[in-house]
């Protein structure tokens, strides 16, 4: 249906404005803000431009309350100008664009206050964010829950360089094999990237592509005034040759204008007839108006092509533009960090209405009156719910986790039958949790989970071995009451889902609580996304086993070192590495709590595990005990009062640890055991309560590490071993100025038994009392490990 020319009229109107207001503040980081810091805001200005009217059509028109979006990382200050617009941000946070506590150069769920619905910034990823958004969004259908919700289309708008992230190909597979609905992706094809323009017919492998994973695809190249040329006498051939024109030419000839465009259309398709006139009957303002027409800059194109939508399948919209477009460097190949000069900019003020000092008010300039403008903002469905940020209420946590201990066991282990007793109950945090695995659910001891509670699926699917009788460990029906999906190997598609299952509650007012297991070396696959997800403080589990070398003949690639220190670095993100199942389960329980606390307090929590089988210790879970498990560290043994060495260890090298203890004992005095189940949460208090007295607020405040080593003699020597990276344990000499061995591992790629790489590493048992024997004086230590 076409639509009536006065809403056409605010409509562009609205996007004259928003095009105005994000070059504004752009142009206000860069000239006017005092003390600015000499960093020009570049990438922007072009990139902006290119989405104006697309990104207008969507907010003032298409989009429902419901509806979620991805927006281009440099497209934030359209994003920004039209939140603004509808009195959700700030004339002072757009002042302070790019300034502390400013509106941010990327979208930022947690750091903007306009209602973002997912950050982007490292390309790629807030696209394939709303694939999974939109699955986490059929889980929760069909689960029975947010039933009072319209279901809503979840948007990614993407720029046609960025389609070279490999992560949104390998999104694309998996929303292909899950049946994905409700996905829009509109790519911005202004044909260039931030270096360069990019290669001639892309839209071809795009279209291909996207209808070969089942997509629609819809190509909106050509706005109105175009179309309305094409029909014109001699049309057909400016169509053609608009078409057969090279993207690098085109982009000169809109940089140039229209006396350029003139003359290579004079030149090239002139005939002194319809052609000819059809160009002549035009100005050259004229002409360029006609030629920068592409569909993504034409306000009735681009809405009759989200409007003709009536099915829930995933569609991506290409849409032509100008990168830059109405700039004075639009199509300019290098125009990605372009900026308008103070002159250029006063030029376009005055051609716009707005007058000097007005230049922030909304209805400056407009065509229509502010009332009417008004009323056409707040009837807008978009906003029609105000703020979109959605919460649920906390799952409540049962006061203990249990698991059917045995007197040998790995922390993979327990970590399994954890989630199996969970899987046997009924608890409302049972019933909440949903587990993904990249193909590797049965190695990493989720079988006996999804054996109870079954893989997702939105249509029901037997499990055919099943069905014939063959026998099989594992019963994997799938149906919509499934709990686990299973992923393909992609690790980036594991974290951009737990990204999106982490956001449920936000997004869809029902809390999940996701719980991902994956190979701990191939976190760093996936680690970008991981990074993303903690980002913007989406809450979830990984379960990352095996770790270290400690999973010995599997050798090279399979063995991770620098993991512990991704644990302790990446913000949002609490890391644990427990040696035993008791400590785990404490872990779990507190993970869970931990992920539904506020923004700021709670996060997202990693288990560093292993598949290496120890003695269990034999004990009484005490709150103190649990207390110091929790917080990251507690005396396995107490030292005495004057204690030489402490041996301090975490994860699975606790049973080296303890041997080399026993065998040191006779030698030296008093030496303590120090169990660490988070240098991560350690560390992190630590910094803190320096930052506290660093303040004067709480001069007598001390972190958890700081008191269990303040009885410790000065002179005590500390013995730190991880299977990992040493530096992950060696900052602990920094506490209170104790001397430190730190032992680890710094190499990899061995094989061999456990025995062997530990020993040659230099983690074993002998290698912790070498380290003992050179911290301390006293006659050489008597006792050592006997070679097996
Ligand atoms: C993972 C990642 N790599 C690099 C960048 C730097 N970068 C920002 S935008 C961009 C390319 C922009 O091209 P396109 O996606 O076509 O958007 P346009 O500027 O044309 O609107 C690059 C390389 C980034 N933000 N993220
Ligand atoms: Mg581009």
């Amino acid at each position: 249906m076409p639509i009536e020319p006065a809403r056409l009229e605010i409509l562009n109107a609205l996007t004259r404005k928003v095009l105005w207001l994000s070059s504004w503040t752009i142009h206000h980081a860069n000239h006017i803000r005092p003390n600015v810091d000499g960093l020009k805001v570049g990438g922007h200005q072009a990139s902006s431009a290119s989405l104006a009217t697309i990104m207008s059509a969507l907010y003032f028109s298409v989009l429902r309350p419901q509806d979620r979006v991805a927006v281009k990382p440099h497209a934030s200050p359209v994003f920004h100008a039209i939140q603004y617009l509808f009195g959700h941000q700030t004339r002072e946070k757009l002042e302070n664009f790019r300034g502390f506590k400013g509106a941010q150069s990327y979208p930022s769920r947690t750091k903007d206050v306009d209602d973002v619905d997912f950050s982007t910034g490292s390309v790629g990823l807030g696209v394939a964010q709303t694939l999974f958004a939109s699955l986490v969004q059929d889980y929760v259908k069909a689960h029975g829950w947010a039933k009072d919700r319209p279901e809503g289309r979840m948007i990614a708008l993407v720029g046609d360089a960025e389609m070279d992230e490999g992560n949104i190909f390998e999104a694309l597979l998996e929303g292909w094999k899950h049946g994905l609905r409700n996905t829009w992706w509109v790519v911005d094809y202004n044909r260039q990237s931030l270096d360069a323009v990019v290669r001639e017919g892309l839209w071809e492998k795009f279209e291909t592509m996207f209808r070969n994973f089942g997509w629609d695809v819809v190509i909106v190249k050509y706005g109105s005034l175009m179309r309305e040329a094409f029909a014109e006498p001699g049309g057909e051939a400016l169509r053609k040759w608009i078409d057969q024109c090279p993207n690098q030419l085109y982009s000169a000839l809109c940089f140039q204008g229209g006396a350029a465009f003139r003359k290579h259309l004079r030149d090239e398709i002139g005939d002194q007839g319809p052609v000819t006139k059809l160009i002549d009957r035009r100005s050259d303002d004229e002409l360029l108006a006609l030629m920068s027409n592409l569909g993504g800059h034409d306000m009735a194109s681009m809405l009759e092509a989200f409007e003709g939508i009536d099915h829930d399948r995933p569609v991506c919209f290409i849409a032509y533009t100008i990168k830059g477009v109405g700039l004075p460097f639009q199509g300019h190949k290098d125009n990605h960090a372009g900026l308008m000069t103070v002159a250029q900019m006063e030029k376009w003020r005055s051609s716009q209405n707005i007058r000097p000092g007005h230049e922030w008010d909304e209805f400056e300039g407009l065509p229509r009156e502010p009332a009417e403008i008004e009323a056409f903002l707040s009837s807008v469905p978009f906003n029609r719910e105000g703020r979109r940020r959605l919460s649920a209420p906390e799952i409540a946590v049962p006061e203990r986790l249990t698991f059917s201990p045995a007197a040998q066991m790995s922390t993979q282990q327990g970590f399994g039958l954890l989630l199996n007793e969970l899987a046997r109950g009924d608890s409302a945090l049972a019933e909440r949790i949903v587990t993904a695995s990249p193909d590797v659910t049965v190695s990493t001891n989720l079988g006996a989970w999804v054996n109870r509670r079954g893989l997702f699926a939105r249509a029901e699917k037997a499990d055919l071995f099943r069905s014939e009788k063959i026998p099989s460990t594992f019963n994997w029906d799938a149906s919509p009451s499934g709990q686990h999906i299973e992923l393909g190997i992609a690790e980036m598609n594991l974290f951009i889902l737990m990204s999106a299952l982490g956001l449920s509650h936000a997004i869809n007012g029902e809390r999940l609580l996701p719980v991902a297991t994956l190979y701990d070396p191939f976190i760093e696959r996936g680690l970008d996304a991981l990074n993303y997800a903690c980002y913007q403080d989406a809450r979830f589990m990984v379960a990352a086993t095996p770790s270290g070398i400690t999973l010995a003949p599997e050798g090279g690639a399979h063995q991770s070192i620098a993991t512990p220190l991704i644990g302790m670095a990446q913000d949002g993100l609490s890391s644990f590495e427990p040696a035993f199942v008791d400590e785990l389960a404490v872990i779990m329980r507190w993970g869970f709590q931990h992920m539904q606390r506020e923004y700021g307090e709670g996060g997202s929590v990693y288990l560093r595990l292993s598949t290496r089988s120890i003695d269990q210790v034999q004990r009484i879970m005490s709150p103190e005990l649990e207390a110091g498990i929790t917080e990251g560290a507690y005396w396995l043994r107490k030292p005495g009062p004057n204690a030489e060495v402490v041996v301090v260890y975490t994860g699975t090298v606790a049973p080296e640890a303890i041997e080399a203890v026993g065998l040191l004992g006779e030698s030296r005095r008093d030496i303590g055991l120090l169990a660490i189940t988070s240098a991560d949460r350690l560390h992190a208090a630590w910094t803190a309560a320096r930052a506290l007295r660093r303040d004067r607020r709480g001069v007598a405040h001390l972190s958890h590490i700081e008191k269990l080593l303040a009885p410790l003699p000065r002179d005590c020597g500390l013995v730190t071993v991880i299977d990992g990276h040493p530096s992950a344990l060696a900052w602990l000499g920094g506490v209170r100025g104790h001397r430190v061995e730190a032992l680890g591992v710094e190499h990899f790629g061995q094989t061999g038994t456990i025995d062997d790489l530990y020993r040659h590493y230099g983690i074993d048992a002998n290698a912790i009392i070498d380290a003992a024997e050179s911290l301390t004086s006293g006659a050489p230590v008597r006792h050592r490990k006997l070679a097996v």
